[in-house]
């Protein structure tokens, strides 16, 4: 699949500065940063700095380096908002909401964390 990736969206803005953001941690190739409208105590984003339209796109093109800086920086994330599994926060989600039945609203590929709170099932 080729992805054509919108420079326009608001996660770009943010990555150029031209948007603010409340940063949670920020790698050479990654930045987590508070949602803007959290749906749990804990509502982080993080997206790789690369130009990556969905987790499709992240994970068949991205350089293994950029992924792997993903994934640690997304577990050290959930570390430090206290929410990993044997913490006091006892656990979060991990969402990547991808193309249209997603419901993904900004193409640029973002993984939401979640917690702070029982979080209600999902699937039946
Ligand atoms: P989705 O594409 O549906 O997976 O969700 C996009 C999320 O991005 C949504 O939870 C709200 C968040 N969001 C949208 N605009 C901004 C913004 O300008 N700043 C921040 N921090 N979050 C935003």
């Amino acid at each position: 699949m080729a992805y054509s990736y919108d420079d326009t969206n608001v996660f770009a803005r943010i990555l150029r500065g031209e948007i603010p953001n409340k940063t949670v941690k920020e790698t050479e190739h990654t930045l987590a940063f508070h949602d803007i409208g959290p749906q749990a105590p804990v509502h982080v984003l993080v997206i790789p700095k690369g130009r990556y339209v969905n987790f499709d796109h992240f994970a068949a093109e991205a350089p293994d380096a950029e992924i792997l800086d993903f994934m640690r920086t997304a577990a050290e994330v959930c570390r430090m908002q206290g929410v990993a599994p044997g913490q006091e926060g006892e656990g979060y989600r991990a969402i990547a909401n991808s193309g249209t039945h997603g419901v993904q609203e900004v193409p640029h590929y973002h993984l939401h964390i979640l917690g702070g709170r029982v979080l209600g099932r999902m699937l039946p």
